[in-house]
């Protein structure tokens, strides 16, 4: 309940502080389940500032999520070539101090970079058990890096990975939704690689992210970072829910 009322706040701040005041434009809407406030918080604002916009997904649970709010859809694909978002809005997985993230939890961190990475301001809604020092610390997203792989080649990029210096490295399972491992929205798989904690420093986390993007069958990672060789989806901003 303290968790919920966390992330309410939080959502209702960053939409207050960060939707465009003069409409139309597009808005990017991430997933999990923050975003479900932030979405209830755009429902509810003048309908002069969403009737002209297009709210762009980053998965099926977004998608839904912006229907049942009867606001319009557009998917990336069919953003204009040279045109930006306004804003995306989305929840993280972990936080470093830097607001490096780690995402990918939900499954769709394929599509909400692609949205991050054309956003004008990428905007992070997540509650306090979020927040780290630096990122990959245990006690905070123990589950580890997801890496969206090409399914054949699993086996081999795990080795890669382990080679890297993760301690362990999973093939996520379908769980209860399905037989065998899940599938992402592109047909690919996801390895969650459980690194050690990371140091501090500017370009720690640019790094890793390089030597994770470097291996022959990965198509993208959970790590939305800046560095001194660029931007790569790390959040302008984040509102953390925090404990009353
Ligand atoms: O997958 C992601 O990166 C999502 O944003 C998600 O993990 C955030 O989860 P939550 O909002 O349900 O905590």
């Amino acid at each position: 309940k303290l968790i919920n009322s966390a992330k309410q706040l939080a959502a209702q701040t960053a939409v207050r502080d960060h939707y465009p005041k003069s409409p139309p434009n597009y808005i990017g809407v991430g997933s999990g389940s923050t975003i479900v406030h932030v979405v209830d918080s755009i429902a509810k604002l003048d309908s002069s500032l969403t009737a002209t916009t297009k709210f762009i997904p980053t998965g099926f649970q977004s998608k839904q999520l912006l229907l049942s709010h009867n606001l319009q859809i557009l998917d990336i694909d069919l953003l204009p070539a040279g045109e930006s978002i306004s804003v995306a809005f989305d929840g993280a997985d972990e936080v470093d101090s830097q607001l490096n993230c780690i995402k990918g939890g939900g499954a769709c961190l394929f599509q909400e970079k692609i949205v991050a990475v054309q956003a004008q301001k990428f905007v992070v809604v997540a509650d306090f058990r979020k927040v780290s020092t630096t990122l990959c610390t245990p006690t905070t997203w123990p589950s580890g890096i997801p890496v969206e792989v090409v399914p054949s080649s699993y086996p081999y990029v795990t080795a890669k990975l382990t080679k890297l210096g993760a301690t362990n490295v999973v093939l996520r399972p379908g769980g209860k939704a399905k037989a065998g491992p899940c599938v992402t929205d592109n047909g690919n798989f996801l390895l969650d690689a459980v690194f050690p904690t990371l140091l501090e420093g500017e370009d720690i986390v640019q790094d890793l992210a390089a030597a994770i993007k470097g291996i022959v069958g990965v198509v993208e990672h959970g790590l939305f970072y800046g560095g001194s060789k660029g931007w790569q989806g790390r959040p302008e901003i984040a509102y953390f829910g925090m404990e009353d």
